[in-house]
C-alpha cells in the first residue's frame, strides 16, 4: 500500500486540530503540525524514505515519537492517535474545521461553552443567538458560519489536481506492471488539467480485458470495489477517491481516450460534426456504416470531422471547436518559457527559507529573476514588514545580487490593501522597489460595489503593480470575494496593471475563464507561484496548467520576458 506525503500530513494536521479544540498542549499541538508542512513540503515520496529505512529524524522537527507515526502510517495506513481521538470527540468538530472562518480557538468555544455536538444543536443555537454572545464571535461570523455550513454540502468530494497526481501516478504505475496492458492513461478532468478533480477515469488498451481488470482489483489501495465487469470497474481508494476503469482494444485507443477526456460538451461538439458528414464517432471509433474508418489516435478522429488535433486543456466547450476551423488554436505557454517568479516570502515573514535559499533555489530552477515579496506591516501574519524592517531586507537583496552570477533577485514587498482601497506602506517607501503585489487579505464579506472599488482604488496608486490572488478562493474552503469582475478587468487595461495567476494549488483563481477574458481585452498576467518554501517555487506548474486551459500563450505572460522587457512593463 502507498501512502502519499499529502494523507500523512493531512492526519497530523487533523491530530493537531482535534487536540489543539481538545485543549491539549500547544506545543504538541504545534509539533503535529510542523510535522505536517515538513511532510508535505517535502520533495521525496515520504514512502520511499521509510522503505529505504532512511532516518526520518534528520528533518528538523521530526523527532523520534513522529518518526516512529510516520511509519505507521506508511505501513498500515493509520494513525492510532488520530482514530482514538476522533473516537472519542463529536464528529461535528472535524467538520466545523472544514469552514474557511472557524479555527481551532473558535470550534474550541463553540464544543466547550455551548457543548454543541452536532450540526442541527449548532444551527439551533445560531437561530437563538447564542453564538454571538460568545467573545470573538458576533452576528457577522454566524453568517458566515451558516454560510460555511451550506458550503460544506456543495463542496462535494472533488481533490485538488496537485492531490491527485502522487495517487493517480501511482495507479498507473501498478497497471504498468500488468503484462496484459499496453497504453495505460488518465483521461478525464485529470488529463484537462482542471484545478479539481471528480474522480480518475484510466484508460487501458488491451488484447485481453478481462486479465487487465483483475490486475487491477488488486491494487493495494483499493478500499471498495463498487463494481467489476469484463471490460471496465470501478473502485474507491483509501484516499477517497473513485476511479473508473475502461479497457478498449488498440484499435480504438485515440477514439477512446478522446471519448474518456472529455470534456462532454466537447465530445458533443466533435460528434455533431461528424453527423454532418454522415459519420458516426463513440469511444471505439469514426465509422461509416459499419466501417471502422479512424479511431488509432485522437489526430485520425479529429481528422475525419476535418479539425487539427486539439490541446487536452482546451476542450471545455469555449469555443475550441470555432478556433480549430480556422486554424487559430493558440500556441499554449509551456513551463519551459517562464524566465523568473514575482511572488516569493522568505523565513523573514512567513516563508520557511531564507532569502539566500530562496534565491539559490530560483537559480537552480534557470531562473533570470525571483521577486521577493514578503507581507507588509497591516497582515496578521508573524512580523510583518514595516518601513524599516523593509529597507533593511532591500539592503540585505543588494548585498545577495552583489553576489549573484545570473539570478538578479527584485525588491518587491506583499502590500495589503486596506478597506479604503489604500496600500498599507508609504508612497516614500514603495518608490525603493522593483515592483509590487497587492491583495486582499482582510474583510472578505464586503458588498460587492465597495468590494471591487477597493481594489480599483488600490490600483490608482502609482506603485500598484500587480493584484495578486484577485478573487482570494481558497478550493473547498473559501468562496471566491464577491466582486465585479468586469470593472476590475476594464480598470486593469485601463491603469495597465497586471493580474497575476496565482500557482498555489488551492487558489488557481484567476480561473480559465478569466484568464480567457483577460487575454482578449490585452490585460497582461504573471504566472507566480506565491511560494513559501524553495519547493512551493515548483508549484509555477500548475499555473501553467490553468494558464493553458485558459488559452494563454507566451507573450500574454509577463514572466516570459527578459528582465530589461519586464521592468518597462513595471514601468506604467
Ligand atoms: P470530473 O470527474 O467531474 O472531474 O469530470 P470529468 O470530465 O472527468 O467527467 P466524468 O468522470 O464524469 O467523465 C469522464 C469523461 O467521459 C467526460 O469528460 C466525457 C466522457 N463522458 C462521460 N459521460 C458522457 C456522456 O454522457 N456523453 C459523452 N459524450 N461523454 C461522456
Ligand atoms: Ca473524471
Ligand atoms: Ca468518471
Ligand atoms: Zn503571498
Amino acid at each position: 500500500m502507498t501512502i502519499h506525503n499529502m494523507e500523512v500530513a493531512e492526519k497530523f494536521n487533523r491530530l493537531a486540530d482535534l487536540l489543539e479544540i481538545d485543549g491539549a498542549n500547544p506545543f504538541r499541538v504545534r509539533a503535529y503540525r510542523n510535522a505536517a508542512r515538513i511532510v508535505s513540503g517535502m520533495g521525496k515520496n515520504i514512502a520511499d524514505l521509510v522503505s529505504e529505512d532512511e532516518d526520518l529524524t534528520k528533518f528538523p522537527g521530526i523527532g523520534k515519537d513522529l518518526a516512529e507515526k510516520i511509519k505507521i502510517i506508511i505501513r498500515t495506513g493509520e494513525l492510532p492517535l488520530l482514530k482514538q481521538t476522533e473516537k472519542r470527540l463529536p464528529r461535528i468538530l472535524s467538520q466545523l474545521m472544514q469552514i474557511e472562518s472557524l479555527g481551532p480557538k473558535r470550534v474550541q468555544a463553540i464544543y466547550k461553552k455551548l457543548k454543541i455536538k452536532t450540526m442541527t444543536e449548532l444551527k439551533t443555537a445560531i437561530e437563538k443567538g447564542k453564538l454571538r454572545k460568545l467573545a470573538g464571535f458576533g452576528e457577522k461570523t454566524e453568517q458566515k458560519i451558516l454560510q460555511g455550513i451550506e458550503h460544506l454540502k456543495q463542496a462535494t468530494s472533488r481533490i485538488k489536481l496537485a492531490s491527485s497526481i502522487p495517487i493517480a501516478n501511482s495507479l498507473i504505475n501498478y497497471l504498468k506492471e500488468c503484462k496484459h496492458a499496453d497504453h495505460v492513461e488518465c483521461a478525464g478532468s485529470f488529463r484537462r488539467h482542471k484545478e479539481t478533480v471528480g474522480d480518475l477515469d484510466i484508460l487501458v488498451t488491451a488484447k485481453n480485458p478481462e486479465k487487465v481488470i483483475e490486475h487491477f482489483v488488486k491494487f493495494d489501495e483499493i478500499a471498495t470495489i463498487l463494481s467489476q465487469g469484463t471490460t471496465r470497474s470501478t473502485v474507491i481508494l483509501h484516499s477517497g477517491i473513485q476511479v473508473d476503469l475502461r479497457v478498449v482494444p488498440q484499435k480504438s485507443y485515440g477514439a477512446a481516450l478522446l471519448y474518456f477526456t472529455g470534456s462532454k460538451a466537447h465530445n458533443i461538439n466533435v460528434r455533431k460534426l461528424a453527423v454532418k458528414k454522415n459519420l458516426k464517432i463513440n469511444e471505439y471509433g469514426v465509422f461509416k456504416g459499419d466501417k471502422q474508418i479512424a479511431g488509432k489516435t485522437e489526430s485520425s478522429v479529429y481528422r475525419q470531422v476535418g479539425l487539427p488535433y486539439i490541446d487536452p486543456a482546451l476542450r471545455e466547450d469555449q469555443g475550441e471547436i470555432e478556433a480549430a476551423k480556422k486554424r487559430k488554436l493558440p500556441t499554449l505557454i509551456a513551463l519551459d518559457d517562464i524566465r523568473g517568479d514575482l511572488h516569493a516570502h522568505t523565513n523573514l515573514t512567513d516563508g520557511d527559507d531564507s532569502l539566500e535559499a530562496m534565491a539559490k533555489a530560483a537559480e537552480a530552477l534557470g531562473y533570470d529573476y525571483l521577486a521577493i515579496t514578503d507581507h507588509s506591516k497591516h497582515l496578521t501574519v508573524a512580523h510583518g514588514l514595516n518601513q524599516k524592517a523593509l529597507l533593511k531586507q532591500i539592503k540585505a537583496i543588494d548585498k545577495l545580487n552583489a553576489k549573484l552570477k545570473k539570478l538578479v533577485v527584485l525588491k518587491s514587498i506583499e502590500l495589503d490593501i486596506l478597506e479604503d482601497g489604500s496600500l498599507d506602506l508609504p508612497d516614500a517607501i514603495l518608490k525603493e522597489l522593483d515592483l509590487t503585489v497587492c491583495s486582499i487579505h482582510s474583510k472578505f464579506n464586503l458588498s460587492r460595489k465597495k468590494q471591487t472599488e477597493r481594489i480599483m482604488r488600490a490600483m490608482d496608486n502609482r506603485y500598484f503593480t500587480i493584484l495578486a490572488h484577485p478573487t482570494g478562493r481558497l478550493i473547498n474552503r473559501r468562496a471566491a470575494l464577491d466582486i465585479d469582475i468586469d470593472r476590475i478587468l476594464a480598470a486593469a487595461k485601463d491603469k495597465k496593471c497586471i493580474l497575476e495567476l496565482n500557482a498555489q494549488p488551492e487558489r488557481l483563481d484567476l480561473n480559465d475563464r478569466y484568464c480567457k477574458i483577460a487575454k482578449e481585452m490585452g490585460i497582461k498576467i504573471a504566472i507566480s507561484s506565491d511560494a513559501h518554501s524553495t519547493a512551493q517555487l515548483q508549484t509555477m506548474q500548475f499555473g501553467i496548467y490553468q494558464a493553458e486551459r485558459g488559452w494563454l500563450s507566451k507573450s500574454d505572460v509577463v514572466n516570459t520576458r527578459s528582465l530589461a522587457a519586464l521592468k518597462k512593463l513595471f514601468a506604467r
